[in-house]
């Protein structure tokens, strides 16, 4: 098949998602052609059946802010033509939704809209009354949507009050990159032997809660000898900061910055902590029960469809640092608990969100659009 993917193309979630997706499909022969601002950056080097499609968005004196929007569906449009797509699959309903419901209408081949939801644009942006339309309008006039959780799905549909169908197809992950001991070399460099290491990973918004995910580490430390390695940056990182200067931990704490490949780190922690207000899915839960890292995280959103309470993980009340801080405690000392865990995780992963049965799902779809099954 002939399949546009628009996303974001910057580090987050929903770009690693769309990327990992078009590259997977190009493998297995399908014409992919990503429409967006950049390279994706999960993309890598030069992979057979992708094309990349960057748009060029027009600027003049008289126009305030340049029309991306509308240079993004121009250009959809344009490449469903070009290359005879079957299908655009939108990741997020703002903007890409609603542009590849734009596009459709101006290009001359009746091509399918897919869209998932991937969280940030129905529990955030939606808050805003006139985006709310806009993305419902996405969303109703796309052929098939998904949400990468259940509870994504259900809050869209109650946050939109809309009965489109919404689909759950969960995010997944490649087994072979996220691997227990893809991190053995990185490990020396983060902990001396006989210290633990716990892991955060994200965009450092405020629904991260990174001033949880330190008290959580303030309570383990001084109990047992232990690293926090913060990995990303965004809004909350100069708060983040300054409270790991105020309870004197400087010494123990890493801030890594962004970093591209994360699996060596993920595999090179003992623990992932996740204690977020929202999130839809939680990639990175899963990118750690994929190299076989427990999970301490909250009950937030999609986190429960992906870490089981009690056995790849504990899930605690948004907040609760306390009893995220035990849990974290009672498997960091208890081995055999520990060992169990995160054997349940890895099975977990390979189970329930293997790659290759994400990419199935996607293609049924794909081919179900389009009349084709
Ligand atoms: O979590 C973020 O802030 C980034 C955001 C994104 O758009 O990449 O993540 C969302 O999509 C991911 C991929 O589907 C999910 O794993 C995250 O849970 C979701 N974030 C939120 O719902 C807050």
């Amino acid at each position: 098949m002939r399949i546009g993917i628009s996303c974001y193309p910057t580090i987050g979630g929903s770009g690693a998602v769309a990327t990992e997706l078009g590259k997977a499909l190009a493998r297995k022969g399908h014409e992919v052609h990503f429409i967006v601002t950049d390279v994706p950056f999960r993309l890598g080097t030069f992979i057979e059946h992708v094309y990349i499609h960057a748009i060029d968005t027009a600027t003049y004196p008289v126009l305030h802010t340049p029309p991306y929007d509308f240079s993004l569906a121009a250009l959809m449009a344009k490449v469903v033509d070009d290359y005879q797509l079957d299908v655009i699959h939108a990741h997020y309903a703002l903007p890409f939704a609603v542009c590849a419901f734009l596009a459709r209408q101006m290009a001359k081949r009746d091509v399918k809209v897919v869209t998932t939801l991937h969280g940030t644009d129905v529990t955030v942006l939606a808050q805003d009354e006139s985006l709310k339309q806009v993305m419902k309008l996405g969303i109703e006039k796309s052929d098939v949507v998904t949400a990468v959780s259940h509870s994504l799905s259900r809050q869209t549909n109650e946050l939109f009050d809309t009965d489109k169908h919404i689909e759950c197809v969960y995010n997944f992950i490649d087994t072979d990159v996220f691997r227990p001991n893809a991190g053995q070399n990185v490990r020396r460099s983060l902990a001396k032997p006989g210290e633990r290491v716990l892991l955060h990973i994200s965009n450092f918004r405020q629904v991260k809660r990174i001033c949880d995910v330190i008290q959580i580490f303030a309570r383990v430390e001084q109990e047992i000898p232990t690293r926090l390695v913060l990995v990303g940056e965004g809004p909350e990182y100069s708060a983040a900061r300054h409270l790991v200067q105020d309870l004197g931990l400087m010494e123990s704490v890493d801030f890594l910055g962004k970093q591209d490949e994360v699996a060596p780190l993920v595999a090179a922690a003992d623990l992932l902590l996740l204690p977020s207000s929202k999130e839809s899915f939680g990639l990175v839960a899963l990118e750690a029960m994929a190299c076989g890292i427990p999970v301490i995280g909250s009950t937030a959103g999609g986190i429960p469809e992906v870490v089981q309470h009690g056995v790849t993980g504990f899930l605690r009340e948004v907040g609760d640092v306390e009893r995220m801080a035990s849990d974290a405690l009672r498997l960091l000392r208890n081995e055999s608990l520990y060992v169990n865990f995160c054997a349940n995780a890895r099975q977990r992963a390979e189970t329930c969100f293997h790659i290759r049965d994400k990419v199935g799902e996607y293609e049924a779809i794909y081919r179900r659009v389009c009349g084709m099954s």
